[in-house]
């Protein structure tokens, strides 16, 4: 009983289209492929039916610097706000957020970061997250090193430019990267969808979300993204050298795994732009290899409690299915982005989500007065990446992901790794397969500073 209800996701948005008329009972939708899920452990093929194409650029990549790249510094949104208010956002979000709080809490998917003794990511946590498409660790990142992870995500914070053109911080310093080959900053119109219903990022954002009105002392732009954390934060460098977490990425994509990109999504309190429902991958949906790990999956490290009003929603189980026709499924909800069959990834401090880019997930305007910071770093299967050309680049198009390319972006993760030997000895140290034998090379030191890890975001592998 319990199991034929952890469909319900799934279901639940075969329902909705039926309910809608766009088809007849036992049809299959045209807009993502419904069938149960079926198989635990093992990645599993998608049908060689695909609902639809398409590439485009992930919302986490950067552009360099000057580019005006749809999502850099401000983004315009398709339309202005609508006539709702911040507080009629919140309440016209309540009902649905406990329904998705209950779809949650019956598949639970969630608990500590169980390795087993070959120091694999625990078998079951490797099946719950094929089988839903996500998984939350409870309890990963201790008091200390959230405290440390928070301090610095605020100095970042701290140290933006007051506006998208501008070069100071509001204490009139200059902004914190301004000689970055990539600019660490993005920003959006408070409560606004800077991408949905655009054709920006490749219009893999078709369906625009709700835009409150903002409250009248809001401020005119609020920061929303934010890049090279492992360059501009001590402490987001060490996150990245963490030795479950790449213990459970290396589970998922094999010893040789290898990073994608990283991005740190700040809700702010009653400000925070939304996030339109998508999927991330947009190279391999037309792939004869195409299954559902073929595109990786994301974590983000929560530095602040998430609710249903400020946090991620993910639909389990869409990663199987794959491109999903994200418009269809809003106008077959009625045009409302309240998708349903989404669950809300409720986490506390310290939390680590595992999201499958291929899941449909997205995030909505946070009418709520608790903030978000996300710390956002994803990983891929070698094979997925290597040979590919840089299709979420706007700079690099022309980019093939070659061996060394491959290889100096890895890097980060063994400098990350000696970087947090360094600041915590007494924990086990994550053995990176790539780099077994190469170790000294790739200490922590001014010099790898300065070889590897200034401007590592340039070589980031977004597929
Ligand atoms: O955290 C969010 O609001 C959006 C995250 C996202 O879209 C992603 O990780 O791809």
């Amino acid at each position: 009983m319990r199991a034929d209800r952890r469909l319900t996701g799934i279901q639940l948005l075969a329902q909705a289209v039926g309910a809608h008329g766009l088809v007849s009972s036992g049809e299959r939708p045209g807009w993502l492929e419904c069938r149960p899920a079926r198989g635990l452990a093992q990645p599993r093929r998608r049908p060689a039916k695909l609902a639809c194409g398409g590439r485009g650029r992930s919302p986490m990549m950067a552009g360099p610097r000057g580019a005006r790249c749809a999502m850099n510094e401000m983004a315009r949104p398709a339309t202005a706000a609508t006539g709702l208010s911040r507080a009629e956002h919140a309440a016209g979000m309540a009902a649905y957020q406990a329904a998705g709080e209950r779809l949650a809490a019956e598949f639970g998917n969630r608990g500590p970061l169980r390795l087993a003794e070959d120091g694999s990511l625990h078998p079951d946590i490797q099946a719950a997250y094929w089988r839903h498409g996500y998984y939350i660790f409870e309890g990963v990142i201790d008091a200390a090193e959230v405290e440390a992870l928070r301090a610095d995500a605020q100095a970042m914070l701290a140290r933006a430019p007051v506006g998208p053109e501008a070069k100071v911080d509001a204490q009139g310093r200059p902004a914190l990267g301004l000689d970055y080959a990539r600019f660490p900053y993005r920003y959006t119109r408070p409560l606004a969808d800077p991408w949905g219903g655009t054709q920006l990022l490749g219009g893999r954002h078709p369906a625009q979300m709700s835009q409150p009105v903002p409250d009248a002392d809001a401020p005119e732009h609020v920061v929303f993204l934010m890049y090279a954390m492992c360059q501009a934060m001590p402490s987001g460098l060490r996150l990245y050298g963490h030795p479950k977490l790449l213990a459970a990425a290396q589970s998922i994509n094999g010893p040789d795994f290898v990073p994608f990109n990283d991005a740190i999504f700040v809700k702010q309190p009653g400000l925070g732009g939304s996030v339109a429902w998508h999927q991330d991958g947009v190279t391999h949906w037309n792939s004869p290899d195409w299954d559902e790990g073929i595109h990786g999956f994301n974590y983000q490290v929560q530095l602040y409690p998430t609710t249903p009003a400020n946090g991620l929603w993910v639909i389990p189980g869409s990663h199987k299915l794959g491109k999903a026709d994200i418009k269809a499924m809003v106008a077959a909800n009625g045009g409302s982005e309240q998708l349903p069959g989404a669950v809300p990834l409720v986490c506390k401090a310290g939390d680590v989500t595992m999201v499958n880019r291929q899941a449909v997930h997205g995030s909505f305007a946070n009418s709520s007065p608790d903030i978000r910071i996300s710390l956002t770093f994803g990983f891929h299967r070698r094979r997925s990446v290597l040979g590919q050309k840089a299709a979420l680049s706007i700079a690099e198009t022309h980019a093939v992901y070659d061996e060394q390319r491959i290889f100096d972006r890895a890097a980060v993760i063994q400098v990350a790794i000696d970087a947090r030997h360094q600041a915590f000895p007494a924990e086990p140290v994550f053995r990176y397969q790539p780099f077994i034998g190469l170790e000294d090379r790739f200490r922590f030191t001014p010099e790898t500073f300065e070889r590897v890890i200034r401007d590592y975001n340039t070589k980031d592998l977004a597929i």
